[in-house]
């Protein structure tokens, strides 16, 4: 065997050339809003990303069409040597094992990063058996996946667990060792990842982690998460394309972070000697109410909340984001005696069967062992968002007030 050498290492050529080669990952959930950053900053450190996306009747490609050139087009930029992103998408299902198998196969990575998920809680319970399927058996695929090829020395795993997993919480702040208690099909099945993804490090020695990341945000956050939600709907009633905002738990508090901060967490975690799981947090918590007030100042816009001053008659009691009233008044969408109609107003519809009232994370061990904090503070992340949203809205109007029509709003 050939070997390089100097005064302190001795290392073959084939260790050689694989220290120099530009590293493969694999992206599962790819059209996500963190598979979208994380490819971008993979590409930025000179990675060959390789996406997994599933087949969807309309196009799903919206977060990442910036990063991504048809083949076609890539053949001409190389006639006139134009660099291009190694960026190359595959189709594969979380619930399909030959197609993971195949294209973990075929692209032999040196990490995979498992984002892809049903990764909507109040959905989990209207679809608990697919939400188990790709969320809890999805991981598994995928780590025998990396079994059967042979890939548990070569493989690095991510797998994005969740604050959800701590659900009725135990502990306050929650971290690493704080005991779990899901409260939903999601988180349950988010539960089954996370062992899996321990014991398949204890029992075969593959390098895999769980991120247990706290919720974290961005301008292209699904729509139907609460903060999007809110930041959507602001902009456009401000400028005339909706009349009122219906959430649900007004209450509920969370430690919400930016997308961008945590895809850098994802990465740091493959990049330590031993694999350990880490909780991704910023150590400060709002709630649903203090994000639509921050959203709201951001926008110039004063909120009306329904039931504002109207609590002794028994309207909804104020902002309490519960389904009770004050004297057994009718609950929902009673008629207001106000002037004005409410901007937001509560809609029972959205409380879920068990809820997860407050979860609040203490990041210190990522920031002792990794050197990690948020960069981004909320407020940032506020403006941020509505901003984009408002510039969206800026959009529709356009196209509305010249007689075209907008794109449907669905909550
Ligand atoms: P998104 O919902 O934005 O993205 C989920 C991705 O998974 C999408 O690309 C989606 O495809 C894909 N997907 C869903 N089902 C399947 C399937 N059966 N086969 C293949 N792909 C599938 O989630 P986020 O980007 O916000 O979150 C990424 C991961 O992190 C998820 O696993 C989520 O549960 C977890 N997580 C998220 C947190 C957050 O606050 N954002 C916090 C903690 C954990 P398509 O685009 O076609 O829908
Ligand atoms: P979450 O996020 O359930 O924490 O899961 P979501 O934004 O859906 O809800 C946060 C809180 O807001 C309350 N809420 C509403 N939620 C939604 N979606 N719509 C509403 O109208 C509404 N009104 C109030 C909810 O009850 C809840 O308490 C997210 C997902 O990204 C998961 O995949 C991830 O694992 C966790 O964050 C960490």
């Amino acid at each position: 065997m050939k070997t390089i050498s100097n005064d302190s290492t001795t290392i073959t050529i084939a260790e050689a050339k694989e220290s120099i080669m530009q590293k493969k990952a694999v992206i599962t959930g790819i059209t996500g809003q963190d598979g979208a950053y994380l490819a971008e900053f993979l590409l930025e450190k000179g990675y060959e990303v390789h996406g997994i996306k599933r087949r969807t009747s309309l196009f799903n490609t919206d977060r990442i069409d910036h990063l991504y050139r048809d083949r076609h087009d890539i053949e001409k930029d190389s006639a006139l040597d134009i660099q291009h992103s190694e960026l190359y998408l595959h189709h594969g299902d979380m619930t399909d094992s030959s197609s993971l198998i195949r294209i973990l196969q075929e692209v032999q990575p040196d990490e995979i990063y498992n984002l892809a998920a049903q990764s909507h809680v109040a959905v989990s319970f209207e679809e608990p058996e697919y939400t188990a399927n790709s969320d809890a058996l999805g991981p598994l695929r995928i780590l025998e996946a990396i079994r059967i090829l042979g890939l548990e020395k070569k493989t690095r795993f991510y797998q994005a667990s969740t604050s959800e997993l701590f659900g009725k919480v135990q502990e306050v702040p929650q971290k690493e060792t704080t005991p779990f208690y899901p409260r939903s099909p999601y988180a349950v099945a988010k539960l089954y990842a996370y062992w899996i993804t321990v014991n398949y490090r204890e029992a075969y020695g593959i390098y895999a982690c769980n991120g247990i990341l706290f919720n974290h945000e961005s301008p292209v956050r699904g729509e139907t998460f609460v903060t999007r939600k809110i930041t959507r709907a602001l902009a456009r009633i401000k400028l005339g394309l909706q009349d009122c905002l219906y959430l649900g738990n007004l209450d509920a508090k969370r430690d919400w972070g930016h997308a961008k901060d945590y895809v850098e967490m994802q990465w740091l975690m493959l990049q330590q000697e031993e694999p350990e799981d880490f909780a991704i947090a910023t150590g400060r918590q709002y709630s649903v109410r203090d994000f639509v007030n921050a959203a709201a100042t951001e926008l110039n816009m004063k909120i009306r909340w329904e039931g504002e001053g109207v609590e002794e008659k028994g309207y909804w009691v104020k902002g309490s984001g519960k389904s009770e009233v004050g004297s057994g008044n009718p609950i929902s969408h009673s008629p207001l005696p106000t002037t004005q109609s409410p901007i937001v107003q509560v809609d029972p519809r959205y409380f879920r069967p068990t809820e997860v009232e407050t979860l609040l994370g203490d990041p210190s061990k990522a920031k002792e062992k990794l050197g990690w904090s948020p960069k981004i503070s909320f407020e940032e992340l506020v403006a941020e968002m509505a901003q984009e949203d408002l510039k969206a809205a800026e959009c529709d109007e356009l196209v509305k007030r010249n007689g075209y029509k907008t794109m449907a709003y669905h909550e």
